[in-house]
């Protein structure tokens, strides 16, 4: 079922449910040639949440600043692939909330462990702004914090859970957002972990 949350933003709620097994799978064969970092902020502050990558470009942070890359910066090795059965969900998703055309170069995959958290933020660092970003949800819940334009904006509060696509587009591409910290858990698919897919074409 969807949900709508704002003008351009729309809750898929379970789309990719019956398709975590995989997800999580490939998530795990991704960890295992580009692992899980913990990036250090351009603040210096070393990130609760532990990011990979797949796609032609991986977003990554060090003390100089956020980028786009096509190398994983410690190792200089590229990014795997992004799996195809990835695009699919992520094309199929945007399609449904009326983004015809999306087609993603980057996935950013973010591992909470419990207790981390992503204070809020805008996602500015790819070229077009009428690009939607679409976002996968996977194991242990978390509440999802949606502000405004600006970083004072009040804040509403949504639940995100295992299998919950949503479709960041329109005005919503460019609010602030983030997550609370994650309660302890053990999901029987992702264990202790909540992970999110983030698709995006950045270029
Ligand atoms: C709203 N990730 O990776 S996904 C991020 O759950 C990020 O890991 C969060 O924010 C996570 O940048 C939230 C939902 C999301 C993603 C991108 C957005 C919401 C967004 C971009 C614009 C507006
Ligand atoms: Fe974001």
């Amino acid at each position: 079922w969807t949900e709508p949350l704002a003008e351009g933003a729309l809750i898929i709620r379970r789309l990719a449910r019956d398709r975590a097994e995989s997800l999580l799978a490939a998530i795990n064969e991704i960890a295992a040639g580009n692992p899980f970092e913990h990036r250090i902020t351009p603040g210096g502050h070393r990130m609760s949440v532990a990011m990979t990558n797949c796609g032609d470009l991986g977003w990554t942070s060090n003390a100089r600043g956020y980028q786009y890359s096509d190398r994983e910066p410690a190792s200089g090795k590229t990014w795997p692939p992004m799996p195809e059965h990835f695009r699919h969900l992520a094309i199929a998703a945007a399609e449904q909330a009326g983004f015809p055309r999306f087609n993603p170069d980057a996935c950013l995959i973010n591992r909470y462990e419990p207790g981390a958290k992503l204070t809020l933020h805008q996602d500015k660092d790819e070229k077009d702004f009428h690009q939607p970003i679409v976002s996968v949800s996977l194991g242990l819940p978390a509440v999802f914090l949606f502000g405004g334009f600006e970083r004072g904006d009040a804040t509403q509060r949504v639940l995100l859970e295992h299998g919950d696509v949503v479709v960041w587009g329109g005005p919503s591409r460019l609010r602030f957002h983030g997550i609370l910290p994650v309660k302890p858990g053990i999901h029987p698919l992702a264990g202790a972990f909540r992970y999110n897919l983030t698709f995006r074409r950045v270029r």
